[in-house]
């Protein structure tokens, strides 16, 4: 055997093996099924978020998500509620099919869920802080979960064993419970999807200690629609109860005590709000209270001085209204950066997908509003950052029209399970890496939580890229059409405007065809649906 043949028979083996062990490396890369954490926050908008608008705070750590992963600029939700949101994010269907389509409504823990699935394709799976379902959770190897919406200061938990009582503030409860698990209970051996749900900033604004300060006297920009009139709408927005100035409560949600307004002679509207300030404050300890005090002392000490009335009551509320909000979501922010900071000294970084994403969105002053639940763009809308490292380039934006139904087929599309063929949303993997262009071109919505608290009506609709359908229905029957392109903030209804005539029949067929393409099209079904609404508010005493 000359030196040369030997040489060369030496190349080929160094070059084959080389080869081999890429293979083997990228099989098992392409084998690792990576980590999940998917966090739901409660009402957080999109306004309140400085990867999408840093004109009333800034939330860096929960901005790391974008800067280093993709943010979505049009991510929507199919009935902008609580329960019904959630029940879409765990089976990937709209309200009419997953079992829950208002708050009161149950979920049935027997169907399929992503969860689920993902446990028979070897994942352990856990789900710490809001639920909201009433039923006990399903699919969840461990589960840690707030009763109903829960508290700010000493939380009680479910849990498999029973109910517990947690010292602390909610939001660094449920991330030591996060922490706590990825650190000390899961198995190391399996790939894990953790579900990391807040409660706040959801109403009634009560920040923690630290943050009640944080935006104190800070004067924040007022919507241009904060007056609005509702002139061109249908009545749907003038008898939605949801107004800062008339349905915002002075005592639970802008902190004017319950005797200051009897002092005043002020009645508030619902004697229910006082109660509820008074329990609340009586959660908090001794030292607490006097933080407490010192900080909304002065201010119930101002309101009485000088006591806003009509237009500066508006702009009294709203200010109260926003400063608090944004302090709760300081404290979702300061925590969203723990997590991520023990992921990263955990060297779990590289393999973790992380989704954070609302329930909704919510009105910050927008038509003069606070809540949420209509198909206007700030309720409607939500938002959603997904850090993917290796899939998804830092700093990428989508501008695709996605919707919480994507957020199951997503999830076990990264995870490599199958999805099932009666899920009605879409992976969003293949916009991981550029804007597709074959995407859906209109999101469908259907509300239905009427009668019920803040009187939005039972509505459905149809958003594309540029134009919105709505129509509000049950005790009212009136269509609105908007052209999202000229009036983003939705002031003008168009709907039998002739300049519109040929867009309106055209968004009329898409909303008839989206109806049918989600299985949304029985008015039967629709009535039946009502009917046993009605029924169960007239057996609990609310109609
Ligand atoms: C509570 C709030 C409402 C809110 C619902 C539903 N009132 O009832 O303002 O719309 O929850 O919210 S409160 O004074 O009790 O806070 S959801 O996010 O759970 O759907
Ligand atoms: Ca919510």
């Amino acid at each position: 055997m000359s030196a040369k043949y030997i040489l060369s028979l030496l190349i080929i083996s160094v070059f084959v093996s080389c080869n081999k062990t890429k293979e083997t490396k990228e099989l098992a890369e392409e084998k690792q099924q990576p980590n999940i954490v998917f966090i739901i926050a409660d009402d957080h908008a999109y306004q309140a978020l400085s990867a999408y608008d840093d004109k009333l705070m800034q939330t860096p750590h929960i901005d790391r998500l974008a800067n280093e992963g993709m943010l979505f600029k049009k991510a929507y939700v199919t009935n902008s509620i609580c329960s019904p949101s959630r029940a879409v994010a765990l089976t990937g269907k709209f309200s009419h099919l997953n079992s829950v389509r208002d708050n009161l409504d149950v979920f049935d823990t027997a169907q399929v869920t992503f969860p689920k699935l993902l446990q028979k394709a070897g994942y352990e799976t856990a789900i710490y802080g809001k639920w909201h379902l009433k039923s006990e959770p399903k699919g969840f190897d461990y589960w840690e979960v707030l009763p109903d919406q829960g508290n700010y200061y000493d939380p009680e938990f479910l849990t498999a064993q029973g109910e517990i009582k947690e010292q602390g503030y909610v939001t660094d409860v449920i991330t030591d419970k996060a922490i706590h698990y990825l650190d000390s209970i899961r198995n190391k051996e399996k790939p894990f999807m953790m579900m990391y749900n807040h409660k706040a900033p959801h109403r009634q604004w009560w920040p923690a200690m630290e943050d009640l300060e944080a935006f104190k006297d800070q004067k924040f920009p007022i919507p241009a629609s904060l007056f609005d009139d509702y002139n061109t709408k249908s009545k749907a927005s003038i008898e939605a109860e949801m107004r800062i100035v008339d349905h915002m409560a002075l005592s639970a949600d802008n902190t004017i005590t319950p005797e200051l307004l009897e002092r005043l002679n002020y009645d508030e509207f619902l004697d229910w709000y006082k109660s509820s300030y008074t329990e609340r404050f009586e959660r908090l300890s001794e030292e607490q209270q006097a933080k407490w005090e010192s900080v909304y002392g002065p201010i119930n000490k101002k309101f009485e001085q000088n006591t806003p009335k009509g237009k500066a009551l508006t702009l009294w509320k709203y200010q109260r209204y926003i400063e608090d909000y944004l302090g709760v979501i300081k404290s979702v922010d300061r925590n969203i950066g723990r997590l991520l900071d023990y992921l990263d000294e955990n060297n779990l970084t590289e393999n973790t997908m992380v989704v954070y994403t609302s329930d909704q969105g919510f009105f910050l002053g927008e038509h003069g509003w606070f809540d949420k639940r209509f198909m206007y763009e700030e309720s409607f809308r939500t938002p959603l950052l997904i850090r993917y490292p290796n899939h998804i380039n830092a700093g990428s934006v989508n501008e695709d029209l996605v919707q919480n139904i994507d957020f199951a087929p997503t999830i076990l599309d990264v995870a490599g399970a199958d999805i099932p063929k009666d899920i009605q949303g879409l992976s969003l993997k293949p916009l991981f890496n550029s804007n597709s262009s074959e995407w859906r071109d209109a999101l469908y919505y259907h509300y239905y939580e009427y009668p019920g608290i803040h009187m939005v009506k039972r509505h459905y609709g149809i958003r594309t890229d540029r134009y919105k359908l709505i129509r509000f229905y049950y005790d009212i029957e009136a269509w609105e059409l908007y052209d999202l392109e000229k009036d983003p903030q939705e002031l003008n209804n168009v709907y039998n405007n002739p300049d519109y005539a040929e867009v309106q029949e055209m968004m009329h067929q898409r909303l008839q065809e989206i109806r049918v393409q989600y299985d949304d099209a029985s008015d039967e079904l629709n009535q039946q649906w009502i009917d046993s609404d009605i029924q169960r508010l007239k057996e609990l005493g609310w109609y």
